[in-house]
């Protein structure tokens, strides 16, 4: 079930700096789950809505997505966005923050999505990694066109 499928994307990207918001999500990612028939985990970091990465199996609890924000620095906020494939937004979830990628502590958020923008905030804590742990269930595919963090 698990393919540990991790991509170094190279490029940064930042916006709503006005609102002092900062995209920090771009760097190494780690699904656990079976990539979707090309649907890559880097296509949830390329800036473009249009192309996502989905689980290619129905959405089960324990499913996973992980994203390395390349340095610890503070985080408060993390948005999946499933865009044009509306109904695949996480039915439940469970966030994890780490320093190191290895240790991750209780949830620091967990919810359930209602919509294809599922916008998670958390008590801000500096971590490098994010974690997010499927809960929910459906014979839809769990997609994500966006991810992004922010401090
Ligand atoms: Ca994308």
């Amino acid at each position: 079930m698990v393919d540990r499928r991790v991509q170094r994307l190279h490029q940064w990207r930042e916006f709503g700096r006005r609102r002092d918001e900062r995209a920090v999500a771009d760097g190494v990612v780690g699904v656990g789950v079976l990539d979707g028939r090309g649907d890559v985990p880097a296509n949830m970091l390329d800036g473009v809505a249009g192309s996502r990465w989905s689980s290619g199996v129905p959405m089960a609890a324990g499913q996973s997505v992980t994203v390395d924000t390349g340095a610890v620095r503070s985080l408060a906020r993390i948005t999946m966005d499933s865009g044009g494939s509306a109904n695949d937004y996480a039915r439940g979830y469970q966030v994890f923050l780490s320093s190191d990628g290895v240790s991750w502590g209780s949830a620091v958020a967990s919810g359930s999505g209602t919509g294809a923008l599922v916008t998670v905030d958390f008590p801000a804590q500096n971590a490098r990694y994010v974690k997010v742990v499927q809960t929910g269930a459906s014979t839809s595919w769990w997609s994500i066109a966006e991810f992004n963090a922010y401090g």
